[in-house]
């Protein structure tokens, strides 16, 4: 066994995490630049007293198993994704030190959108890039910083500008955004040029946990296994070809006018909570709705028609109403291209029972308010569910005879009402009639809270008593 000179504390003395016997040495090539680099990262963090406050990221790639070395916090996250996990752990935790450790396939190919946007927004991270020019992990297909004729499992032949493109240098690239505090390219090659990136490192560190700067540290470093290459001619490699194309030194670095940047979350007085959530409109009055309480209700209900139907809103009646009525619901909307002239659906769960999943393919209820939808949804309907459909827009008949069928001329209604927009709250009105889920003077009354509208609030509440004077006159 080796012996272990000086190990900085950053790091597990053992390390349990790994699989199989051995446990003191890294998943590391001879020679890999990884290693070097945690090093320098994990001293630093040690020489500042923040290890316990740090939180490490790692992105797919050969460094993915950082979290079995680094004694801070560690988050795994999927490939490329790690700076938008990185702002979200540090809006979180504005006092954390949360670094984003990526490799060129992550960083500059699957990952580009998440780093460029974490970048531009300033966020307080600092973002370890390191640039091997190749994918080591999966066994060294060419990465966006692959080097012009440069050999690679997927270049058998070279890279060439006119199959792959040029390399890409994110140095300059993340340099040229407003936000980023401070940003340089270095390289872990000779001794010489080692110690200045452990200077850059600590740099970049010192930046965050003082001002929440944005800095980006391109490391270039050597992959001695998918360069072909001994680890000691992969250095050499790093300096006399690779640093040709990707100059080493300072692209940004506004650090001594940047002034800092608050990260702490705004938070909300609980005092003022009611009123920004509407709580006193929302409030359950139980004596009110007592009658409901018993009833096994679990409706999943399809609403569905043209858009400009009011086929979302009278979802959202539904369900608001059915809050106020202390009961589990779930709202969710259908936008896509028939939004525009096809149908249009919103899927509404209404229950006593807590709800999983808001999704509804087997509606109890179907709401149809045009023929599309009808069509669609029909055979989807349980056995012994309801349909509801407007028999004014809507040229056939259902074809189950399994299921119970309401036909209600709601458009024409609406327009006898004067506004054709109504019919809607007449079908409202008439499923809660007809299925006796809610109280009908507790959806009138709580109409002026959730249409946006107000001076719409008399038509439809109207409209409501329309559609159950229906319903009553079918039952007679
Ligand atoms: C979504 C997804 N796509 C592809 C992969 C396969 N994959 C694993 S690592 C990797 C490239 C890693 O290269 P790099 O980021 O340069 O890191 P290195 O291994 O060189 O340190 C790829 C493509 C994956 N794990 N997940
Ligand atoms: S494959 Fe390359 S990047 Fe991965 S550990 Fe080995 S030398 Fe390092």
């Amino acid at each position: 066994m080796n012996k272990i000179l000086k190990k900085s504390s950053t790091f597990y003395d053992v390390y349990e995490r790994r699989p199989g016997a051995d446990k003191l040495t890294t998943t590391y090539c001879p020679g890999c630049g990884h290693g070097v680099l945690h090093k320098l990262v994990a001293e630093a963090l040690e020489d500042f007293g923040v290890r316990d406050k740090t939180i490490f990221i790692s992105p797919v790639g050969c460094s993915v198993f950082a979290y079995y070395y680094f004694h801070t916090g560690n988050v795994q996250v999927a490939h490329g994704r790690a700076p938008a996990v990185a702002t979200g752990i540090k809006r979180a935790h504005p006092d954390s030190v949360v670094i984003s450790y990526q490799g060129d396939g992550d960083l500059a190919a699957i990952g580009t959108a998440e780093i460029i946007h974490a970048a531009n927004r300033g966020e307080g991270i600092t973002v370890f890039f390191v640039n091997n020019a190749v994918y080591g992990m999966t066994g060294g297909q060419m990465a966006p910083t692959t080097l012009i004729g440069q050999k690679t499992m997927t270049t058998p032949r070279g890279r060439t500008v006119e199959n792959e493109g040029f390399p890409i240098r994110m140095s300059e690239v993340i340099a040229t955004l407003e936000a980023p505090v401070f940003v340089e390219r270095v390289m872990i090659g000779d001794t010489k040029s080692t110690m200045h990136a452990r200077q850059t490192v600590r740099k970049a560190l010192k930046l965050q946990i003082e001002k929440n700067g944005f800095s980006f540290i391109e490391v270039l470093s050597a992959c001695p296994s998918q360069l072909k290459m001994t680890p000691i001619r992969s250095k050499l490699w790093i300096k006399e070809v690779l640093e040709k194309q990707f100059p080493v030194g300072v692209k940004k670095d506004i650090s001594d006018t940047f002034e800092g940047r608050d990260f702490t979350r705004r938070t909300v007085a609980d005092s003022d909570l009611p009123d920004i959530l509407n709580l006193e409109a929302a409030h359950i009055d139980l004596k009110k709705v007592a009658h409901y309480q018993e009833k096994p209700v679990n409706e999943e209900i399809k609403i569905a028609g043209f858009g400009g139907q009011g086929v979302l809103s009278l979802g959202t009646v539904l369900s608001e109403m059915g809050m106020r009525h202390n009961y589990e619901v779930s709202w969710l909307p259908s936008y896509g291209p028939e939004m525009r002239g096809g149908t249009a659906n919103c899927s509404v769960k209404i229950s006593k029972k807590k709800i999983g999943s808001p999704l509804v393919a087997n509606p109890t209820i179907l709401i149809a308010m045009n023929r599309p939808s009808l069509d669609k949804f029909e055979n989807d309907v349980i056995s012994g569910g309801l349909i509801i459909y407007d028999d004014s827009l809507i040229d056939r008949k259902p074809q189950r005879s399994d299921v119970n069928i309401i036909a209600i001329p709601a458009t024409k209604l609406a327009d006898e009402l004067g506004n054709t927009k109504a019919a809607n709250m007449i079908i409202v009105g008439a499923l809660i009639e007809y299925k006796d889920i809610m109280s009908q003077q507790l959806v009138l009354e709580s109409l002026g809270d959730v249409l946006k509208r107000k001076n719409l609030v008399e038509l439809n509440q109207k409209a409501i008593l329309l559609g159950a004077e229906f319903i009553k006159n079918l039952n007679k």
